[in-house]
């Protein structure tokens, strides 16, 4: 057995365990392009995914792969809330076996808790809010090569003695950066093969077709940002504002998403996950496509319809990717009244049953997201959602998933709670730390619904999609 060798810098990502099931495997795609820019740069990095590493040994040990690697700064990435507890925990397990390295958490869920996480938690020295590139590039001269000081990092937050010090959220990544990040290549990551050839990521309902997942996957996007406000996004245009200081949207060039494709395919990638989907990137998108066909790819995608597919849109895709790729939508409910309140790019019935025959006529898979229990949402609303799934389980052959819509800190829905009648139940950082609520819940209550309740209305959501029902909440 190879002993690593050491490393300036040991990226790591802690997934979630919950009943011996392991959650939150995927990593934020750009946590293994900012180790890219770092290796560009001459910087000594490895990404280690615990999940992973445990899964290869279960005998692995964190102390030891540090003890081995002694690497000077260790960054983690809390990007996904349900990562909270982890990522603590093991923030705090480093800081015993390496007293004197330097910790630094980013992501979006430590972005939107930045302040919070630094005075609550001696084991992290700070946190980068928002886009991590320059940051990290500033941050690694600072710790790594003794030049500048901790004030000079932007986005950072950071503790100096007992004092919190914000230095401000001010860098946004922009794109003459983006064009020089590889998204597509893992080549800081332990275990990369078993990282790519694992499916990673079951999005869908127990049952429901494609439920099993899709291993050698490869998560790309055009670009990072949102116009919209659908109201329990955390990626909604005003979160995007407070998590990252980004306004509208950014568009990767081309010959870097053509790079992110080839370096992709070389690491063994057969599929592209893709969700980034805003209306005004159609034209991107369209252009990309063009390069993947005239690359000569042969790859499924499995990509996520954030508002109208039109039928220029479809036929794009079709041609693009292999028979059996899948748009997913996400109409969330039945009720198109409602649907216009709580999305951010809605569609009304007809159009989404459209868009589902247009996909399946060119050979498409389909899905559909459903979900109850949404702010001003009745029971009456809840049986007009089950109506739309049999119409649809009668006309199409989409797949159903049905879940709780989970309140993501820094969402319309967790900034401004009384402007949509809910109540949160979880709110603050010890809140998503201690998973307050009920397991698997959505973490906040209507004036119709308790949390129970919600689990219970997607049961019966997920009973006239024929599926089983929500794990544990029988
Ligand atoms: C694309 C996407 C996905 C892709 C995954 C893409 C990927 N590998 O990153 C898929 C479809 C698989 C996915 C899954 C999930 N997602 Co999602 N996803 C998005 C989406 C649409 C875009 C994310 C994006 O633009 N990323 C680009 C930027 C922001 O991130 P990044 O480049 O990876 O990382 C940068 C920074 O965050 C930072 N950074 C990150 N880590 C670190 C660490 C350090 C040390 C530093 C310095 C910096 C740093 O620097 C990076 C470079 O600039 C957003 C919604 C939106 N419009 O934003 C939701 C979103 C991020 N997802 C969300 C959620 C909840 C999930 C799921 C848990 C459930 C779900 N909705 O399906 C799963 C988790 C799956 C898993 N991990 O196994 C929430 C997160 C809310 C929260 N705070 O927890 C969001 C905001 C909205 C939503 N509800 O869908 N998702």
């Amino acid at each position: 057995v190879l002993t690593p060798a050491p490393v300036d810098m040991l990226f790591l990502h802690v997934p979630r365990w919950r009943d011996g099931r392991r959650e939150i495997m995927v990593m934020p795609t750009g946590f293994t392009a900012l180790a890219n820019l770092m290796i560009d740069e001459g910087r000594s990095c490895a990404i280690s995914h615990l999940g992973i590493e445990r899964e290869a040994d279960p005998g692995f040990s964190l102390q030891a792969l540090l003890a081995s690697t002694r690497p000077r700064l260790v960054l983690l990435t809390l990007h996904w809330h349900g990562q909270t507890r982890g990522v603590i925990d093991t923030a705090r397990l480093i800081r015993k076996a390496m007293p004197r390295s330097t910790i630094v958490v980013g992501g979006l869920t430590a972005s939107a808790f930045a302040r919070d996480l630094v005075s609550a938690i001696s084991a992290i020295d700070g946190v980068v809010r928002g886009d991590g590139e320059r940051p990290l590039q500033v941050l690694a001269r600072v710790v790594l090569d003794g030049v500048g000081s901790a004030r000079d990092v932007p986005n950072l937050v950071w503790r100096d003695g007992g004092t919190v010090v914000d230095n401000g959220l001010s860098w946004v990544l922009d794109e003459a950066t983006a064009g020089g990040l590889r998204h597509g290549s893992l080549r800081a990551l332990r275990l990369r093969e078993r990282y790519m050839s694992r499916a990673l990521y079951a999005d869908f309902s127990e049952g429901a077709d494609g439920s099993e997942g899709y291993p050698l996957a490869a998560y790309l996007n055009a670009g990072r940002g949102c116009a919209a406000e659908c109201v329990h996004c955390g990626g909604a245009s005003s979160a995007q504002m407070l998590t990252s200081c980004r306004r509208g949207v950014l568009h990767y060039p081309v010959a870097k998403l053509l790079r992110d494709v080839r370096e992709a395919v070389q690491e063994g990638a057969r599929a592209l996950r893709m969700s980034f989907d805003p209306p005004a990137a159609r034209r991107h998108l369209r252009a990309w496509f063009d390069a993947i066909v005239a690359d000569g790819h042969r790859l499924r995608a499995i990509y996520d319809v954030w508002h109208l597919a039109s039928p220029s849109f479809v036929d794009l895709f079709s041609r693009t990717f292999e028979p059996g790729s899948m748009l997913i939508f996400s109409p969330e409910c039945g009720n198109e009244q409602l649907r216009y309140r709580i999305r951010g790019l809605p569609f009304t019935n007809t159009q989404l049953l459209r868009s589902l025959a247009d996909a399946e006529d060119r050979g498409l898979r389909t899905h559909c997201f459903f979900s109850a229990g949404l702010p001003s949402e009745t029971p009456a609303q809840v049986e007009e959602t089950a109506r739309l799934i049999g119409q649809i389980r009668g006309t199409t052959r989409s797949g159903i998933s049905v879940c709780p819509m989970v309140l993501d800190p820094a969402s319309p829905l967790h900034v401004h709670p009384e402007r949509y009648g809910v109540r949160l139940i979880r709110k603050t950082l010890r809140d998503y730390y201690e998973e307050r609520g009920l397991p698997g819940g959505p973490g906040y209550e209507t004036e119709h619904f308790d949390e129970q309740g919600i689990l219970q209305a997607c049961n019966r959501l997920l009973a006239a999609a024929g599926l089983s029902s929500l794990a544990g909440s029988a």
